[in-house]
């Protein structure tokens, strides 16, 4: 450990907590590793934490022989909402495998083209909603709006269940509840464990009554579909959750997996992917002459047929690499812990034990100027083109993770939030606030705040 840099003043007890902010832990550990290095070490009250933002190591990392996917930090503390549904479970949990592999139908592409006419119908009302802001003259409210619709979208192509997000002013109380979840895991690992019972006493109790309210709701969507027989083997994921068996050994998810499972891909299947769209709108909205280019793709691909078809939405390649860049600046899902399989030495001179992790910070990662250059800052889509991937080393772009335990929706988001984009830049042009900074807030994710924008409808588009 001694090899591996810290910050230079450090206090007994409480470490390197002083001047960090504890609201923004990921933005203020990135600030520090931009002056420590690829690898570097930060210690508050008693636990110390190993951070890679390199890309020699971080390649090193997604090697799954040697390493894999370590459930600690944020992660543990979501366990007692998430327990061993397929985020929060341990590598050697039977639960994983047993739902990896009854789940992973869910999301081949003949799934994906029966979900594609709800992404349809979810957009169409956002739009619906924007149309009036619009002819109101009032601004809309990205984060706010955007999670409205991924909600929705898992919702209803997940679980056949509708929100009513769109009908409500507020946010859902699924999702007041959901960010009161993440909120609190995050404080919990900037908390010193002696102390948390005394600080996080009021915010325990709040915590106890969002995690019965997640129950609650999701005990109503699966109650719903068993009163309703199943959907006549249509198989969406629920579907599969109640009533599908494992290929080879027969076996079923049990009552409580399944609850487990319905929180999961509800909180996960949308937090993150409202956050890409966010961002994407935000830079879209920042340059002008990468929304033409954007929009004359679209134009180009699509003409005005109302409703693009599951085929179309791939052939929008720029808008892809829109989204792409969007989650190089600004991953979603900040960042994903390693351990090692057995006793290594990480890039020929960290020695590990077996079990030793490291939390790699993807924010970093995709900033590291030995990939992206001297400019990595910069916001520039060309980056994603074929020929500049090709160029890239492997593992330099990880917003979904690595590995066996990568994400399992990345298809699901990249098509959900490609189709919004496209429909969105078709009909409208967006208007930032010139006053507005781009803030960043965190509550394990990260989502741009207060971001409002002002539309346009395009002459011509209907
Ligand atoms: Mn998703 C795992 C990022 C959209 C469901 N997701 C992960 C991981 C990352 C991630 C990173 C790995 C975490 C780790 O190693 O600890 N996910 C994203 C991002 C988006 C996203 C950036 C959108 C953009 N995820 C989605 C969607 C769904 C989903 C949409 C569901 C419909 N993700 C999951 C599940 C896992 C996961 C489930 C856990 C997979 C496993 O461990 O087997």
């Amino acid at each position: 450990l001694h090899r591996i840099p810290h910050p230079p003043y450090r206090v007994p007890v409480i470490g390197d907590v002083v001047g960090a902010r504890l609201r923004a832990p990921v933005q203020d550990t990135m600030r520090l590793g931009s002056r420590l290095g690829p690898i570097f070490r930060r210690k508050g009250f008693g636990k110390e934490i190993v951070f890679v933002g390199g890309a020699d190591l971080a390649a090193e990392l997604a090697d799954e022989s040697r390493f894999a996917k370590h459930v600690g930090l944020g992660i543990a503390n979501l366990r007692p909402v998430a327990g061993d549904g397929l985020f929060t479970a341990y590598n050697e949990e039977p639960n994983w495998q047993l739902a990896h592999d009854v789940l992973a139908p869910g999301f081949s592409r003949e799934a994906m083209a029966g979900y594609h006419p709800m992404m349809l119908d979810v957009t169409e009302r956002l739009m619906d909603r924007w149309d009036g802001e619009q002819r109101a003259g009032r601004a809309v409210d990205v984060p706010g709006d955007m999670t409205k619709l991924t909600l929705e979208t898992i919702a209803r192509t997940g679980f056949g269940h509708d929100f009513g997000s769109f009908e409500r002013t507020r946010p859902h109380p699924f999702v007041t509840a959901m960010v009161g979840t993440l909120t609190f895991a995050q404080r919990r690992n900037v908390v010193p464990e002696p102390l948390a019972p005394l600080l996080l006493r009021r915010a325990a109790r709040r915590n106890e009554a969002d995690m019965a309210y997640l129950n609650r709701t999701v005990d109503a969507v699966i109650e719903a579909r068993r009163g309703s027989g199943g959907r006549d083997g249509d198989g969406d994921l629920l579907d599969r959750m109640l009533e599908t068996a494992h290929p080879e050994t027969g076996e079923r998810l049990s009552a409580e997996n399944v609850r487990r499972q319905v929180i999961t891909f509800l909180v996960a299947g949308h937090e993150t992917t409202s956050g890409a769209l966010s961002f994407a709108l935000h830079y879209l909205s920042r340059h002008p002459e990468f929304a033409a280019r954007a929009r004359e793709e679209v134009d180009r691909v699509w003409g005005d047929t109302p409703r693009p078809g599951y085929e179309e939405v791939a052939r929008l390649r720029y808008v892809r690499r829109v989204l792409d860049e969007s989650l190089r600046l600004w991953p979603t899902a900040p960042g994903f812990a390693r351990e090692a399989r057995h006793e290594t030495v990480l890039g020929g001179v960290h020695p590990m034990r077996r079990g030793a992790w490291t939390l790699v910070l993807t924010a970093m990662l995709h900033r590291d100027t030995t990939v992206w250059g001297a400019d990595a800052e910069r916001f520039d889509p060309d980056r994603f083109d074929a020929k500049a991937v090709r160029s890239r080393p492997a593992h330099t772009f990880k917003p979904f993770g690595t590995g066996a335990r990568a994400c399992i929706g990345r298809q699901f988001a990249l098509h959900e939030a490609t189709l919004v984009l496209g429909l969105l830049l078709r009909r409208y042009e967006l208007r930032p606030d010139p006053a507005y900074r781009l803030r960043v807030a965190e509550r394990l994710t990260l989502m741009p705040d207060g971001l409002e924008l002002h539309l346009e409808r395009r002459r011509g588009i209907t």
